[in-house]
């Protein structure tokens, strides 16, 4: 029994509650009375708590040790087959009105989803113990940041959140006897009778993760995986942080945040938008082969920015961890993670070596040889399946990465300059366009659309519009988030704040054959290249009916092997192509009623431009 535990009976171990919350107390009671776990422990956070749990779960099988003297301090799980990402239909946003959930969200009253949770909790926890998690979402004592508490029977949830969170008891001594704390409640929905053994990775069949927004209470069931599990992340810090951002003036975005410094020594912040397994992580790290130009990293997934009294918009990354994707990771795509990965981590579905070390498609040429892939089975590298999945995961602390900013946890921010946005787009977008003001920005991003990944259920490479890459993690109306994105720039202009450029870009253009036309990666800094010029005043832009596009020298394209026509076709604008694209544009935005008028405002500018009006 923990230090920290009181035995009430026999059977029935409850944790003395290290706060003097009574709010809190009661709730951790009233949820441990309905769940009926065998003990409650407060998590706090500490080496010995993650040495301990860890131990435990290489017994249930859980984790596996990996070989220390390969990467010290880390594990590897693999998660049951059917659960391994986030399940957007699964997903609801439970607010009072439908109206406030919008077309794009799934709506359950939360009256009936309430019942359905009471229902599903009715001893769900049987067996397990209970684990509180006292979180900080932001800066410890940053005003930005946000509490929260995670009620969870996974220890395998509690472990990544002390990595991807900042956790433990000193997160209850700043919310002390009265603060306000974002209540999370999770469960793997696997209670195990007396004396009847667990499975390595206990989950459900029927799973649910919904949203209370306007109590900002979050409830998930049946996952253990990530965005569905880890609720800090996609649950609190996009879908109910948007929620508060929308009544409180502020922006909580899926973007992660770097530093770029120029060969003059000048640093500039900018904050980058793009769907779940676009590359955010890489951009985030990417080391630039652009003479005297350093790209440092500040947060690689969810950036909440709000004014500052200097009239700038200043970022925090409320995360503390990279959850990032394995495969595709590699000394050639992300040098930085590479060297982030050494250490500390977890790694789940990845395959795994017969030395007692990771592997997946991309972290080496050849794989070697006696993989075990995701599934647990030696892997047969003949047979076309990947050794490990598709979505695989590492989970590390931030504070590890060679390329983190010193700015990357400081309590005010770092000050935006450029926000950008993005998609996989195989056609019609150029590889960089500048908005021709904030309202313009907001249109490209409403208007964003990208090929499906494996990072949610779906089909892979099908089209979809994702605007902002908010799609899944937007907690209310996506018609009046836009409205929201467009009343800040409009505030931001009568109180002469300074806004920052918006810029849409592609990494992803392929040519008839498939192939991509563009060689992404470290080659992408030549695009943060322009837009930090364009930021200074400089940089060469054409005008055209889309947007401002950097002249091919601008890029520095003359430097690269390109074949003949792939600049032009990089950097110029099809007017028939975009004339179907303003069309079918129409068509999406008027899904959005007429909430947004400065959005059909530039619908109607980009058609005259285009003299399709
Ligand atoms: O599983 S997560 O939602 O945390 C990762 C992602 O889809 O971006
Ligand atoms: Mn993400």
């Amino acid at each position: 029994m923990p230090a920290h535990s009181l035995a009430i009976s026999d059977d029935v171990v409850v944790a003395l509650p290290p706060t003097p919350h009574r709010g809190l107390q009661d709730w951790i009671d009233e949820v441990a009375a309905r769940a009926q776990p065998d003990r409650v422990v407060w998590c706090d956070g500490t080496d010995a708590e993650w040495d301990l749990l860890s131990e435990q779960m290489i017994e249930t099988g859980t984790l596996v040790r990996l070989n220390p003297r390969l990467r010290r301090n880390s594990f590897y799980a693999r998660s049951s087959a059917s659960d391994v990402a986030r399940v957007e239909s699964r997903t609801f946003i439970c607010s009072e009105h439908e109206a406030d959930a919008g077309p794009t969200n799934n709506w359950v009253d939360p009256k009936d989803m309430r019942r359905q949770f009471a229902e599903l909790f009715e001893g769900c926890m049987r067996g397990r113990t209970m684990y509180v998690v006292p979180f900080c979402m932001g800066p410890m004592g940053s005003k930005q940041s946000v509490i929260g508490v995670e009620i969870t029977d996974s220890p395998y949830v509690v472990l990544s959140m002390r990595i991807m969170t900042r956790i433990g008891t000193p997160v209850l001594e700043i919310l002390g006897g009265d603060g306000f704390f974002v209540r999370c409640v999770h469960s793997v929905g696997m209670p195990l009778a007396l004396g009847e053994a667990d499975v390595a990775w206990p989950c459900n069949d029927e799973k649910w993760i919904a949203h209370f927004p306007e109590t900002r209470e979050i409830w998930s069931y049946g996952s253990g995986y990530g965005g569905n599990a880890l609720l800090g992340k996609k649950c609190l810090a996009l879908r109910i942080a948007s929620v508060m951002a929308r009544d409180e003036g502020w922006l909580a975005e899926h973007m992660l945040i770097i530093k770029i410094t120029n060969p003059e020594g000048r640093s500039h912040f900018i904050a980058a938008a793009f769907p779940s397994a676009c590359g955010k992580t890489n951009l985030a790290m990417i080391q630039p082969t652009l003479p005297g130009w350093q790209v440092e990293t500040v947060g690689d997934d969810i950036a909440w920015m709000r004014f500052g009294t200097d009239g700038r918009l200043y970022a925090v990354n409320p995360e503390a961890g990279f959850f990032g994707v394995a495969p595709g990771t590699g000394p050639a795509t992300n040098r930085n993670a590479i060297q982030t990965l050494t250490e500390n981590c977890i790694f789940t579905n990845t395959a795994l070596t017969a030395e007692g070390d990771v592997w997946w498609e991309g972290l080496t040429d050849q794989p070697p040889s006696g993989l075990t892939d995701w599934t647990g089975v030696a892997w047969d590298s003949g047979s076309g399946k990947p050794a490990a999945h598709p979505n695989a995961r590492f989970t590390v602390p931030a504070a590890q990465c060679p390329s983190i900013a010193s700015e990357w946890d400081a309590p005010q921010g770092v000050p935006i300059s450029a926000l950008l946005f993005g998609g996989r787009r195989a056609t019609a977008v150029p590889l960089a366009i500048e908005a021709f003001d904030w309202d313009h920005g907001v249109y490209l991003a409403a208007n964003m659309a990208s090929e499906g990944t494996a990072a949610a259920e779906g089909e892979v490479g099908k089209l979809r519009r994702d605007p902002f890459a908010m799609l899944p993690f937007c907690g209310y109306n996506l018609s009046d988030y836009l409205a929201h994105w467009c009343r800040i720039g409009a505030a931001a202009e009568n109180d002469s704040r300074i806004l920052p450029k918006i810029f849409l870009v592609n990494w992803f253009r392929k040519d008839t054959n498939g192939r991509f036309l563009w060689p992404g990666y470290e080659e992408n800094a030549r695009v943060l290249r322009w837009v930090i010029e364009r930021v200074e005043s400089g940089g060469e832009a054409i005008e055209t009916a889309i947007g401002r596009l950097p002249t091919p020298d601008a890029i520095g394209m003359s430097d690269l092997n390109l074949l003949p026509g792939v600049a032009e076709a990089l950097l110029s604008v099809d007017n028939e192509v975009w004339i179907d694209e303003a069309r079918r544009n129409r068509a999406y935005l008027n899904d959005f009623g007429d909430r947004v008028p400065a959005l059909d405002h530039q619908q109607d500018l980009l058609e005259q431009r285009l003299h399709l009006a």
